[in-house]
């Protein structure tokens, strides 16, 4: 017998991006055991892990210089000042940013919307004027909106999306007007993984003196993303999404726009003199920092960034393009297994449904075994709604996934179309 027909090819494991096992020992993490079996994390969308180098950027900070930052003129405070602002100027570069003066802490993306709808829109938007959005969004980038719009009295315009996941884009020409006053829209959906067409709906948006404000919570701690190349004018993202820490955002946007901008909370830090009746605003960014800020997770999410930095965010992209293909290529193969989103350009996030399997009942089954997936609408219900289904089960991987652990994944999947019966 022909020995080389005989063998079974073996799919290659290796690859030429980067080599997981060179991070996952700084996620101790990792190594738990969940239900009597090895963990494995595919719920990235949702919040990623920390190593173990931004752990101790957290703990350094607390056991070093822990004090509050722009008001003491003793020793800890000018530590914990430059750490906070060291880190300010990390985030800038990591997006290319001009200037560290455009980098907003928040407590995540949401808050970043929220400040923009609240700071910016109040101010801009009026009675009749149209903010366009997609169908595909993420709740954090319709309800600000829906609150704004109700308050003012203007309408929001909705880009519809297609079977495939991707958005109508000849929709969104025609939706565009004399009354758009703004475009906000998902970079990268966390539904259907689709990365959108961003650049193009920037120029086109601009092209009609339209700015656009990009939910980057899953692009930025996946892809290069470069704030100048794209001409965005505000850009939100979550340190949490980004191996740094929890409760610390950042909102992104244009020194023009910012300086126009109401402020969004008042409180110390963000003025410049206050009188009993009346105040003037500090400079940006402080303007948008009431209050003392996140410190300690502004700093883990800059030793997040140089930890990024060190990987190398194409050679994350391009890992995680080749774990989705390798994933995608053994899901297909899945009797009655249905994947939401097709979009030729996407991410690691995959949407699906087996059959009747409820979300809920196969994620539980998955978390028997071991492995964390995400089940449910995802905060995007309006998706659901569209495609007529409740829920979804998520996977959505990080540069520390490895194929064995999909593997491992497409077997408990197997095992569980058994279990149920289907
Ligand atoms: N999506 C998910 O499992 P916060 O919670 O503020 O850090 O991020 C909100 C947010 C905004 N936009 C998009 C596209 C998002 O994916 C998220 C967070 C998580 O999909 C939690 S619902």
């Amino acid at each position: 017998m022909d020995t080389m027909t005989a063998v079974k090819k073996e799919p290659k494991k290796k690859s030429e991006f980067l080599n997981p096992d060179d991070y996952r020992k700084d996620f101790p993490i990792l190594n738990e055991i969940v239900h009597g079996k090895p963990l494995i994390y595919f719920d990235n969308g949702a919040s990623t892990q920390k190593p173990l180098q931004v752990i101790n950027a957290i703990s350094d900070y607390y056991l070093h210089s822990n004090a509050n930052v722009h008001r003491g003129i003793h020793a800890l405070s000018e530590k914990a000042t430059a750490a906070f602002e060291d880190s300010r100027k990390k985030i800038a570069n990591f997006i290319n940013a001009s200037t560290e003066k455009q980098i907003i802490f928040t407590r995540g993306t949401s808050e970043s919307i929220n400040l923009v709808a609240s700071a910016w829109g109040r101010k801009f938007v009026t009675a009749d004027d149209e903010i366009i959005l997609s169908e595909m969004e993420h709740h954090s980038n319709l309800v600000p909106w829906q609150i704004l719009a109700q308050e003012v009295g203007a309408k929001l315009k909705f880009i519809p999306f297609k079977d495939d996941g991707t958005i109508d884009f000849p929709v969104f020409e025609q939706l565009i007007s004399g009354r758009t006053k703004l475009v906000a829209i998902t970079h990268m959906s966390n539904v259907f993984g689709t990365i959108n067409p961003i650049k193009k709906i920037i120029r086109i948006s601009h092209d009609r003196g339209v700015p656009v404000l990009l939910d980057a919570a899953q692009s930025v701690p996946h892809l290069p993303v470069d704030v100048e190349f794209l001409d965005c004018d505000f850009l939100a993202f979550s340190g949490h999404k980004m191996i740094g820490p929890t409760g610390i955002g950042v909102l992104y946007g244009k020194t023009q726009r910012l300086q126009n901008m109401n402020p969004y909370q008042g409180g110390g830090e963000m003025i410049s003199s206050v009188w009993l009746e009346n105040s003037t605003w500090n400079e940006i960014p402080h303007k948008f920092e009431a209050g003392t800020p996140n410190i300690a997770g502004a700093i883990g999410l800059g030793a997040a960034i140089d930890y990024l930095n060190d990987i190398g965010m194409t050679n994350i992209a391009l890992y995680e393009q080749e774990l989705t293909t390798y994933a995608l290529e053994k899901m297909s193969s899945i009797k009655n297994l249905k994947i939401y989103g097709e979009a030729p350009e996407r991410g690691g996030i995959i949407s699906f449904n087996i059959g009747d399997i409820h979300p809920h009942d196969l994620s539980h089954f998955l978390d028997q075994q071991g492995i964390a997936v995400r089940a449910g609408h995802h905060c995007a219900q309006p998706i659901m709604r569209k495609l007529n289904i409740a829920a979804t089960t998520r996977i959505s991987f990080y540069f520390y996934n490895t194929k064995q652990e999909i593997d491992t994944f497409i077997d408990e999947l197997e095992n569980a179309i058994n279990f149920f019966n289907y």
